[in-house]
């Protein structure tokens, strides 16, 4: 049997505009994702997040579900539309209050509560004002993040900035394949800096709270040992996984990603202490890891979110699939737990996303099969010495799967989108096991 500490948290992960629908209630305004998903041709089927699992209404049920599945904790993330439907000025209490009763019902549960500020839902005003490409949104993000810390900040001890700034900087701002839909690789650069800002600048927000932030980092592999494949290989991990974690860790953008991005940007938006402001010691690192890349040298440059290395080409592992499309590694979480404790050591980690996508309903074995690897995965991490505090499926429930639509399943629970009826699926009544007994 392989087994966890007693204290290892167990967990499952959500966010808000995936899960809650009521976009037009108690005073919420449109973010970013409202405006794109109303754009013809941004999401498949031309779904969007409006009722998804109509967890704003239904939050009593989904806790009760996560009770009976035994989790010690569960991330979800709080709607800045809600809290302040204009991204700035005054709080909106009545979507403040909604927080406050989904903490209260966790709390009265005995499921610690881990809200993540941002996950991705940028309210439409700041977008106006040129969203994250501007400054000012960072410093905005800092003053919601200290609205909603003095709202909820006796109640929750341990917070996420953000979720997954590479998907909002180079999703959001390059490709376009995801809210607000530009197509800008220089602003794309900016996006990622005024992220990184904004989530120094709410640690220094939010004093005395235990504070982290959640990368989707990858383990990144050449295709061959040809020094241009080699050297795609750096080039697709720079700006992957080494753009965030080396100014948030060692304080600094790493100098062979700036050469890559020359052409591109000369990073004149940095200003004096920013890299301090952005290193601020932070309380945990929050990992989401799904699939490995494997890339080569290419000869014909694409639109890519890896800007500026756009003629690198993603090759097939040949491995098996998710129906999402997703190559199936639990090794390449190894690898990259033992990489970051080597090489970023002193933060502990926690996995914060991990989960798999499959076409069937209920009986998921291909989830469980895919969710026992990682966890074994997690497992020989530990053993190596890796400082691995917790693990969180995504996802507790089916969702909004953001220009997938509803199409892509990830839920331990199955939801129909028509009753709105919740089923636990195999893979959740596996979970519950592994979480009773501690382990496999
Ligand atoms: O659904 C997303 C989530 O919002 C962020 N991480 C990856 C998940 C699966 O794509």
């Amino acid at each position: 049997m392989t087994t966890f500490e007693p204290g290892f948290l167990w967990g499952a992960a959500t966010s808000s505009y995936q899960i809650e629908g009521a976009v037009a209630e108690d005073g919420r305004l449109p973010s970013i994702w409202d405006t794109f998903c109303a754009t013809p041709g941004k999401v498949d089927n031309g779904d969007s997040g409006a009722v998804a699992a109509d967890h704003y209404h239904r939050y009593p049920e989904d806790v009760a579900i996560m009770r009976e599945l035994g989790l010690g904790a569960y991330r979800f993330s709080i709607a800045w539309p809600r809290v302040q439907p204009l991204g700035s000025g005054a709080a909106n209490e009545r979507g403040l209050d909604f927080y406050r009763r989904l903490v209260d019902t966790l709390l009265d549960n005995d499921i610690q509560p881990w809200p993540t500020l941002y996950h991705w839902d940028l309210p439409q005003p700041l977008e106006d004002a040129g969203g994250w490409p501007e400054r000012d949104t960072a410093l905005r993000f800092a003053e919601y993040a200290q609205i909603v810390h003095e709202a909820l900040g006796d109640r929750v001890a341990h917070w996420t900035t953000l979720n997954e700034p590479w998907c909002s900087a180079f999703l959001g701002y390059a490709t376009g394949r995801h809210a607000p839909g530009r197509q800008e690789p220089a602003a794309s650069i900016r996006a990622a800096h005024h992220l990184l800002l904004g989530h120094g600048l709410a640690v220094q927000a939010m004093p005395d709270a235990r504070v982290g932030i959640t990368l989707n980092l990858s383990h990144v592999t050449a295709g061959s040992n040809a020094d241009e494949d080699v050297d795609a290989a750096r080039r697709i991990d720079g700006m992957q996984n080494r753009i965030f974690l080396d100014p948030l860790l060692l304080a600094e953008y790493p100098a062979d990603v700036m050469r890559d991005l020359e052409p591109v940007t000369d990073f004149g938006f940095v200003q004096e202490d920013d890299l301090k402001t952005i290193a601020a010691p932070i309380d945990f690192l929050g990992v989401n890891y799904y699939s490995p890349m494997l890339v080569g040298h290419g000869t014909e440059a694409r639109p890519s979110a890896y800007v500026g290395s756009e003629h690198v080409q993603h090759l097939d592992g040949g491995r098996a699939r998710t129906s999402i499309g997703w190559e199936i590694d639990p090794h390449g979480l190894l690898d990259l737990l033992l990489r970051l404790d080597r090489e970023y050591p002193d933060v502990p980690l926690y996995v914060t996303e991990n989960g798999a996508a499959f076409d069937d309903e209920v009986h998921d074995a291909g989830r469980v099969a895919y969710l026992d690897g990682h966890v074994r995965a997690c497992a020989e991490a530990i053993s190596r010495g890796v400082a691995l505090k917790g693990y969180f499926a995504w996802s507790l429930l089916d969702n909004f799967e953001w220009s997938f639509g509803y199409a892509q399943r990830f839920g331990l629970v199955h939801v129909d989108y028509d009753t709105q009826r919740r089923t636990p699926k195999d893979s959740a009544r596996w979970y519950a096991g592994v979480i009773r007994r501690g382990g496999l």
